[in-house]
């Protein structure tokens, strides 16, 4: 398995050999006893051999070139499994598969035996994910920095239709993938007091008396760009209690009290926060950003001196940190301390390195979402850098806010980094914006109003720092690793160069009304429809019909996101189904797949809601079939690879403004699913790709939301006006799809009704039915939807994260790629 001249690899009796050579001398098994766990780690060493080679080569290279490169800080890398990724990746994966064959085995059997690398919540996560295959892919020098939780988000399950959650051990039996590196450990110190000190010159010096030291271990992932050139790594830190650690303690009551600070240290790498509303502003949260921050900052440091030893003059030209959202932004102040406590460089110097360094994405609009930590707690565990964050807020307003407005206290208040009043707090937004050299959102509709609505004043101050990034997503895992037959289509269709070249996917425009490629098309999608119903079967026992529209939303549950709306018009179709014995539709499966941060209550009752309304629906024999209601437990990566194949229709339903970009549009509409969307997010720039006839549009857009928040909404007014909405609504607050417990559905009434419905559904209702109708009329005529979906797919192109890494380089980044040595 070279990785560099696929026509020289391996051929499928080495693989074997290979494979079955780890079986023995890797795992200590035999193919006679092996279990698919062993078979499955057996492959991974196999594949391994040419991974760490590539991952030797790719940091010879870089280190021999000495080349600028990218450092991406998130809190979250969604990565799911790899074996499949990385063997597509390396140009092998059917050979391995005939190998695995020859042995009596199936590869996409044992794929299964992978856990999901879940260390991600949704979206932020995955998209790290994708933008480091494309970094690597684009032969980019680049490093993903991030935590290296023992568990990643919860499992869900459901208990009469009520989710549960259980811990995530995605390592308990190893991991084949990752590397522990021990010659980098770093040390990370908490907590203490500052002390300041004045030399004879009158120079202050402040010097920090930690209260702790942690130490972090890192564990490398090897990521692997397609075609195998680059293997770039994602290094992950672990806490561990340091060695500097008191275990010598002879006294009793000494030792205890030194394990249970022991205990304490590795608690701080162990779980993921499932980004709960009851979670913000937790210290171990702030110690977890802050312990990966630090780590990762002195091992770009260390990396830096090998080559320039205490010269910093070129520091800012080899560095640039991307900031995955605020929260690793306290990797800001934590660099000043280092160049101005510890290289002792004035503070001038270090401000300019510091924001020559860093660049900041933000995620979201959503004020609940934005962080700010309190200053009593940051003075608590970080006294040095609640200084440092002073400082930077006081030049900031004198240097830059008072010679803007002078004398204007009121632009003081708004601008400062210090949110004031009775508890004051530290807003990351504003030290983000502050201290880096481009701001960019995450679509054009996000990046407007992120200048617009979250920092209009900062705009004023640096017009040219704010840029906009529309998110990609990579084609290798989200075609042609998931979707394996419309891989094959699209090679037949427009050559095989698509997974590289995303925009290549244009020439199937002119396809589109090709009889023989249209029923070519809708025949793979009925392939992956079939599949999906045997992965609903097993997964549920419910039997779905593959010749049903196949209604996709798949997605974090939240009330912006409204997986209530598409609730609401599931109980219209039910209703108008039983009041009119020949209501006519084309028969529909609604597939949600979404979990629930374990403390935002009213998710969890939407989740229970949509579960019993399936129930219900899906066990009325009234219904004749027409719909059925499928909430597929424990969404992750890998289901939505299963999902998304089969995939008709794409919800993409938020409230106009709210959506920063999704992601999750791009790989529906790259399968062939026709989009159902708000004009939020991306979804925007999808319909300039596909058309507006090719996708269902409905619904206020942004400034229809703000209007209507200006004139004041009364979600009443729709209810009272809407006969159906109403009997919808009415229907939730009975017995009838709760009959143990009448009433059970009635929160999500009220907080329609009684709580100012703040997502607008019920604004938005009548045009979402409307589209929906749109949709079945389409699907009738199997030619109208086939040349639709074939122009959704044609114009993807645009969503590769190839695309979006490209932007970044040339806005932001400023990186040259970088071919990596053959030996
Ligand atoms: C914050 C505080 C405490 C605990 C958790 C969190 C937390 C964790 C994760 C807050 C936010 C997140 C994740 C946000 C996220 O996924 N945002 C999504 O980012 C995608 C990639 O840009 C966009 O496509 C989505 O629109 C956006 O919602």
């Amino acid at each position: 398995m070279t990785t560099r001249e696929p026509d020289q690899a391996l051929s499928v009796d080495d693989l074997k050999e290979k494979i079955l050579t780890h079986l023995h001398v890797s795992l200590g098994t035999d193919r006679n006893k092996a279990s698919r766990q062993a078979w499955w780690r057996a492959i991974c060493s196999a594949v391994n051999e040419s991974v760490f080679d590539g991952l030797r080569r790719t940091q010879r290279t870089h280190y021999k070139e000495d080349t600028r490169a990218v450092h991406y800080f998130s809190v979250e890398y969604l990565m799911g499994r790899l074996l499949s990724s990385n063997l597509h990746n390396l140009g092998c994966y059917q050979a391995v598969a005939d190998a695995v064959e020859q042995l009596g085995l199936n590869l996409s059997d044992l794929e299964e035996q992978e856990e999901d690398m879940a260390l991600g919540n949704g979206g932020l996560g995955r998209l790290a994910a994708c933008y480091i295959d494309s970094l690597a892919t684009l032969n980019y020098p680049a490093v993903g920095y991030g935590i290296h939780y023992e568990h990643g988000l919860f499992q869900q399950t459901f208990q009469d239709g009520r989710q549960i959650e259980r811990p995530d051990s995605w390592r308990e039996y190893g991991n084949p993938w990752e590397i522990c590196r021990p010659e980098s450990i770093q040390e990370v110190a908490v907590y203490g007091r500052v002390e300041t000190q004045h030399d004879p010159n009158g120079k202050m010096t402040k010097i920090w008396h930690p209260g702790r030291t942690i130490k972090g271990v890192p564990w490398d992932i090897p990521v692997v760009g397609y075609n195998g050139s680059s293997v770039n790594v994602l290094r992950l830190w672990e806490s561990r209690a340091s060695d500097f650690f008191n275990w010598d303690v002879f006294n009793s009551g000494g030792y205890i009290d030194a394990a249970r600070e022991n205990v304490e240290a590795e608690t701080i790498s162990m779980v993921l926060y499932p980004n709960d509303e009851t979670d913000r502003g937790k210290e171990l949260r702030l110690i977890q950003q802050y312990f990966f921050c630090s780590c990762s900052l002195k091992d770009i440091i260390r990396r830096y001196k090998r080559a320039h030893g205490d010269d910093w003059s070129q520091f800012s030209e080899q560095v640039v940190i991307q900031l995955n959202d605020t929260h690793p932004a306290i990797a800001i102040p934590e660099l000043m301390r280092i160049l101005v406590d510890r290289a002792g460089m004035p503070w001038e110097e270090a401000w300019d390195i510091c924001t020559d360094v860093f660049a900041y994405t933000n995620h979201t609009l959503l004020p609940e979402a934005l962080e700010t930590w309190s200053v009593a707690m940051l003075s608590k565990v970080l006294p040095r850098h609640m200084e440092i964050i002073e400082e930077i807020d006081r030049r900031f307003l004198v240097e830059e806010v008072e010679i803007m407005w002078p004398g204007d206290e009121g632009k003081k208040r708004e601008l400062s980094i210090l949110e004031n009043g009775g508890h004051p707090r530290v807003r990351m937004g504003h030290l983000s914006v502050v201290g880096s050299f481009k701001v960019n959102g995450v679509a054009a509709v996000h990046s407007n109003l992120v200048k617009t609505d979250l920092f209009p004043d900062m705009v004023k101050l640096w017009p040219d720092k704010f840029v906009n990034v529309t998110n990609g997503v990579t084609p290798r895992r989200w075609i042609k690793a998931c979707n394996p037959r419309l891989a094959t289509f699209l090679d037949d269709q427009v050559g095989d160069n698509w997974p590289a070249h995303l925009e290549d996917l244009k020439k199937l425009k002119a396809k589109a009304d090709d009889k023989a490629v249209q029923k070519a098309f809708m025949e793979i999608k009925q392939q992956a429809k079939i599949d999906l119903a045997s992965t609903i079967r097993h997964l549920t026992g419910i039997q779905v019909n593959p010749k049903a529209i196949f209604d996709v939303q798949i997605k974090r549950l939240h009330e912006y996101k409204r997986q209530h709306l598409n609730l609401l018009h599931i109980l219209l179709l039910y209703r108008r189904i039983l009041q009119n014995p020949d209501y006519d539709i084309h028969p529909r499966v609604f597939i949600f797949g979404a979990k629930a941060a374990p403390g935002y209550h009213l998710a969890k009752e939407i989740i229970y809601a949509i579960n019993k309304v399936g129930e219900k629906i899906n066990h009325d024999r009234r219904v004749r079939n027409l719909i059925k209601v499928i909430f597929l437990p424990n969404y992750r990566v890998s289901l939505a690879e299963k999902i998304i194949p089969a995939a008709d229709v794409s919800e993409q339903i938020s409230t106009a403004g709210k959506e920063a970009s999704g992601t999750g549009n791009m790989k529906l509409s790259m399968n062939g699913a026709l989009t159902v969307g708000t004009l939020d997010g991306a979804n925007i720039e999808i319909a300039e790709e596909v058309g507006e006839d090719n996708i269902a549009i409905f619904g206020l857009d942004v400034d229809g939301v703000k209007a209507l928040d200006r004139d004041g909404y009364n979600s009443r007014d729709y209810y009272d006006n809407n006969e159906e909405l109403k009997a919808v609504l009415d229907w939730l607050e009975g017995s009838y799809f709760t009959p143990s417990n009448p009433g059970e559905l009635a929160i999500i009434k009220h907080s329609l009704l009684d709580h100012g419905d703040p997502y607008k559904v019920l604004a938005d209702f009548e045009g979402y039915v409307a589209a929906q109708e749109k949709i079945d009329g389409w699907y009738r005529d199997p030619s109208v939807w086939a040349k639709k979906a074939l122009i959704n797919i044609a114009g993807m192109g645009k969503f590769s994260s190839d695309r979006s890494i490209q932007d970044y380089v040339r806005q932001v980044w400023k990186l040259e790629p970088c071919n990596i040595a053959d030996k």
